[in-house]
């Protein structure tokens, strides 16, 4: 088999998608995501200008030398952009592989390592009453684990929190919107909201919470010895990540479970954080961590150090990157969590999907490869539209993490 063309699906059904589809020679393909939220034109032009063109006359099914062609033959390793274009493609690549061979990607795997993937949804609320009132309303839906956010006393639009009861969605059109962020308000709330989740929801239900990398190491090590009582399934992203080695002082103090790992895009991002066993969920997901080819050697080594997966899927990443995480998370041993944050209905009847969520856990489906297909027509009706995420100042006007 060859691969005879490949073109880019750039489309804004409710928010921005970059899509890869890969062609054959056998009349079979695959597609693969490639958005990375804010900057999607970026990657749209490097996978147009620099990959397309190299993967004419290739073999689909040779997913280790492509990637390693991609990675390696760049010159220029890693970063956001070059990441997830070598993931559109590998994902396609693997899509491609399982319809070829008549089986789901997850058989390629190593086949079924449980029954469903457990998975962990958003609530949130303006304050205590409102995040607790959507947290029931997510158990009603089944949910077994449920990321909580609340609005901070004295912090406007603080992180995770819908404006005027729409679902949360962090990419506004338009310019970058501004937040005004306090150190101090947020860590004299938190344990206040977990405290009262506590209470309402009892022992059973798992209790998750994004930091959203906005403490230094010390204020995470408090916060997470304050919310030991609630025993939380993890906090996420206590702080920035560039210095790996931040994440010994919070790990010296707390023994609430910690994950990180969204914004890598490379095994190297997250090493020290897993050979030192400073983290337990590692959360860089297969869009912006080089596709299945990276993160099967990425969570095979952290399975040696009992780090498990909890990846990254909010609705910035397509319907193409769920199921590519729900053929691995119930493929791999070593799988912990998947997030799930619903896409609009207008997503699901662009991107129609074999993957279902059921009681707490989603299922990827028995459609060979991914699963998924992009309805063009549908799709062109919605062109690219930009939209940035927001950035966050302190107080005093001094720009912070968002
Ligand atoms: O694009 C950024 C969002 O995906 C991110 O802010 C969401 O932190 C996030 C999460 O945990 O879902
Ligand atoms: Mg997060």
């Amino acid at each position: 088999m060859k691969i005879t063309a490949a073109r880019l699906i750039v489309c804004s059904p409710d928010r921005n998608f970059v899509t890869l589809r890969i062609e054959t020679d056998e009349g079979i393909y695959g597609l693969g995501d490639g958005t990375l939220n804010g900057r999607e034109l970026a990657v749209a032009a490097y996978l147009e200008e620099h990959v397309i063109p190299c993967l004419i006359g290739r073999d689909p099914f040779a997913t280790e030398d492509i990637w390693q062609y991609l990675y390696r033959g760049a010159y220029w390793r890693r970063g956001p952009v070059t990441m997830s274009a070598i993931a559109a493609v590998d994902m396609a690549l693997w899509d491609i592989k399982g319809k070829a061979l008549n089986t789901p990607v997850y058989n390629l795997l190593g086949g079924k390592s449980r029954q469903g993937v457990l998975v962990y949804t958003h609530a949130n609320g303006a304050d205590i009453p409102a995040a607790l009132d959507s947290v029931k309303k997510h158990m009603d839906e089944g949910y077994l684990a449920i990321r909580v956010q609340s609005g901070v006393p004295g912090v406007s639009s603080a992180y995770g929190v819908p404006k005027g009861g729409k679902s949360y969605e962090p990419a506004e059109r338009g310019l970058p919107g501004e937040s005004l962020w306090s150190t101090e308000k947020y860590l004299n709330f938190a344990p206040k909201l977990f405290e009262a989740a506590r209470k309402e929801v009892g022992e059973d239900l798992h209790l998750l919470h994004d930091v959203h990398h906005r403490l230094t190491p010390i204020e995470a090590a408090r916060l997470g010895k304050e919310l030991e009582p609630y025993h939380l399934f993890w906090m996420e992203d206590p702080t920035p990540a560039e210095n790996q080695e931040a994440f010994r002082l919070i790990r010296e103090h707390t023994v609430t479970p910690i994950a990180t790992g969204e914004v890598f895009n490379s095994f190297w991002d997250a090493h020290d954080l897993i050979r030192n066993q400073w983290i337990d969920y590692i959360r860089m997901t297969i869009v912006h961590g080089g596709g299945i080819t990276a993160l099967k050697k990425a969570a095979d080594f952290a399975a040696v150090y009992q780090v498990r997966t909890g990846f990254h899927g909010a609705t910035d990443l397509s319907p193409v990157t769920m199921a590519a995480a729900l053929h691995f998370g119930i493929a791999i041993h070593n799988f912990g969590i998947q997030e799930h944050m619903p896409h609009t209905p207008l997503v699901d009847e662009v991107f129609p999907h074999a993957y279902t969520y059921d009681s707490g856990y989603m299922y990827p489906g028995d459609a060979p490869g991914l699963g998924v297909e992009i309805d063009e027509a549908k799709a062109a009706k919605y062109p690219y539209q930009r939209a940035y995420l927001p950035v966050a100042r302190k107080m005093d006007g001094t720009l912070t993490d968002w």
